[in-house]
């Protein structure tokens, strides 16, 4: 068997540079997370933004308005954009076309000279070479020129020359189109690329690059396609982040500046009526989700312009001290996206912007526009404010109830007057449950094993704290009790290993009401004590549904399911008395300890949550209106746990 062939290329070229290609596709065979990250999901979709990133590089230069991505079947893709084409002159320096040494020398193709920016991918512009050598075959179909050029490419080898295929029809379009299929031998886990994560990602693309048109075709599923395009920019992405919110003032604010030596500046912003803020920057479309010097130009602009409108206005009183950003940032949806021509990437994920010649820019560039957005719209101004003024009521408010909880049981640890607390001092053998309204908490405390079990009952309703700020949350008595009765401290000072039980158990009635202040409990020791519920401590009991008296004997049922078997079982045909308990206060104490409390007979649902995120979201989702999706949540995420201390 013959050694394979060298590319075949003419003798005086098979020099320096034929050698630093192969050296440079050697070195990313060896190493292609050093380049991509992973060869995982993560670096597979890595290879569609480093093509699509130079699209983009085309579309920023001005030249490209309409990008198309396509997956095939076999999970290859095509990336066609309508720019001016990937030049394709033969380069004397390496006797190859120019598009040739782009897609085969690593950071070729790197800043475009003098003008214009650069996209820099995920990686920051590991460049087309990388793609190329990670790809089984990838072919470039160039339209310059008055022809279309192509080129074959298999693991990065050229299979060819760039050849001039035919010529340009009438009103055929320039442009650069790259088609590849992943390599397989390199992406062993998967070659599945995510609709979602390229429709997200493109999404965002659009948003940051206004005007640009962005398809995704799916062939994989058919009919399966989507297309951004947003005239308005970022303005559109701060509309889209406030569309589940009702914005606290009409107009999306928005200032774009260029300063020649340090680069170009975009910022959007309306505050909405909730308490999370969502701030996002970019720098060249990178997500610096670390932030950097454009962030804290920002942040320092804000405080210092709302502040200083907040006085000159008289909204803030001379004594009073200034709005802290939190106060301002609370509800806030923010876009900043700098572009500059080298940017300075840091941080653990180096996603963190350095240039500190950017803070500047973009600090100044902030304070002018703002000021003149809040004197030419004093109404949305005095909105803007008032929100901010109340956070900052609220903060001040809860720094006082903080005090006196700190003052008052915390610190001196005695315990909620509410609480019938267990004789047991170790954790690991105590239970607290938390029961719902006097009569249930009445009986439990008598049904109850007094050596390891506490019940805390809380009157009426608790505060929904997805719809208050945390300064709220501290001062509602029955969170308060809550929060003593665990002894744990809550939020960042909360620290499982202080918990006094090692089971929570929340007993509420199996109706409507109950589950409602069963959600509110959850969503309070999720946003709170998330610890509590990953350690496992966290349970719901499970009282009977029904009461089956046959013949001298009583069962017990916990559902429709039970109900029926049980009837078949004991074939009572009719002569059965079925008793539907309404609340945990109709039964006797007994009745509750046997049925709900007893270790021997109870069964409890341990609260898991699987993914933060995911309950993040589904937390959000509960405290809206609607009581199914509530209802769905407990199933799902509560796991039934039948004696678990035996
Ligand atoms: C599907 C992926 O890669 N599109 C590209 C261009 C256009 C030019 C270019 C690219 C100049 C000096 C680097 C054309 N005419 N889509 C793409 N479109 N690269 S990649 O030039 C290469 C740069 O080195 C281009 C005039 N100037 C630039």
């Amino acid at each position: 068997m013959g050694t394979k062939a060298a590319p075949k290329r003419s003798k005086s070229t098979y020099d320096a540079s034929s050698i630093q290609v192969l050296e440079g596709l050697e070195a990313v065979k060896r190493r292609p997370g050093m380049y991509i990250g992973s060869t995982g999901p993560r670096g597979l979709h890595h290879l569609v933004w480093e093509i699509v990133d130079n699209s983009i590089d085309e579309a920023l230069a001005g030249y490209c308005s309409e990008i198309l991505v396509t997956v095939h079947e076999d999970n290859s893709v095509s990336v066609r954009d309508d720019g001016r084409g990937m030049p394709v002159g033969k380069m004397e320096k390496y006797g190859k076309s120019a598009a040739e040494v782009i897609m085969t020398t690593l950071h070729a193709g790197g800043k475009f000279d003098g003008q214009g920016y650069k996209v820099s991918g995920g990686l920051h512009g590991v460049g087309a070479s990388v793609v190329n050598a990670l790809s089984e075959w990838l072919e470039m179909e160039i339209r310059r020129e008055g022809h279309v050029w192509t080129q074959r490419y298999e693991r990065g080898f050229p299979k060819g020359d760039l050849a001039k295929a035919r010529k340009l029809k009438r009103g055929e379009g320039t442009g650069t189109q790259i088609s590849f299929m992943p390599d397989p031998e390199v992406f062993t886990e998967t070659l599945e690329l995510s609709f979602d994560t390229l429709s997200r990602r493109f999404r965002e693309s659009a948003f940051l690059n206004k005007g640009l048109k962005i398809r995704l075709i799916d062939e994989r599923e058919e009919g399966r396609e989507v297309a951004y395009q947003y005239e308005g920019g970022i303005r559109d992405f701060v509309a889209h982040i406030n569309e589940a919110k009702d914005p606290v003032h009409k107009t999306v604010f928005y200032f774009q500046r260029e300063d020649e030596g340090v680069g170009d500046v975009e910022v959007a912003m309306q505050w909405n009526n909730g308490f999370q803020d969502s701030v996002f920057t970019f720098a060249n479309n990178i997500n610096t989700h670390e932030g950097g010097a454009h962030l804290s130009g920002f942040r320092a602009a804000l405080s210092r312009t709302i502040n200083a409108y907040a006085r000159h206005k008289g909204l803030l009183k001379e004594k009073e001290e200034n709005l802290t950003g939190d106060d301002i940032r609370e509800g806030l949806a923010a876009v900043i996206s700098v572009k500059l021509r080298d940017p300075q990437f840091e941080g653990q994920t180096k996603t963190k912007l350095g240039n500190t010649e950017i803070k500047g820019l973009v600090e100044s560039s902030t304070n002018r526009f703002l000021a003149e957005f809040l004197e030419e719209r004093p109404a949305e101004a005095k909105a803007i404010i008032n929100k901010a003024l109340q956070a900052a009521r609220a903060r001040q408010a809860a720094r006082k109830v903080r005090d006196t909880i700190r003052k008052g049981y915390l610190e001196s640890s005695t315990l909620p007057g509410k609480l019938a607390d267990c004789s047991s001092k170790d954790p690991a053998r105590s239970e607290l449950y938390i029961v719902e309204g006097d009569s249930a908490g009445g009986s439990a405390k008598q049904g109850r094993e007094r050596n390891f079990q506490a019940i805390l009952p809380l009157r009426g309703k608790i505060l929904n704290v997805e719809k208050a700020n945390i300064n709220k949350v501290l001062s509602n008595v029955e969170i308060q009790a809550m929060i003593s009765a665990i002894g744990a401290g809550v939020g960042e000072t909360f620290d499982v290993a202080q918990a006094r039980y090692n089971k929570v158990i929340i007993m509420t009635d199996a109706d409507v009401d109950g589950s409602n202040i069963r959600t509110l409990i959850l969503t309070f020791l999720f946003r709170n004590m998330p610890e509590l519920i990953e350690a496992g401590y966290v349970y719901i009991a499970q009282p009977p549904l029904y009461k089956i008296t046959h013949g001298r004997k009583d069962y017990y049922v916990y559902n429709d399911r039970e109900l029926q078997e049980t009837l078949t079982r004991l074939n009572a045909n009719g002569n059965a008395n079925i008793g539907r308990f309404k609340g945990l206060g109709e039964m006797n104490p007994n009745q509750l300890w046997e049925t709900t409390m007893d270790p021997q007979n109870r069964t409890l649902l341990q609260v898991t949550v699987e993914s933060a995120a995911v309950a993040d979201e589904l937390f959000t989702q509960l405290m809206g209106d609607k009581v199914e999706p509530r209802k769905a949540f407990i199933e799902e995420n509560a796991r039934e746990v039948k004696n678990l201390d035996a």
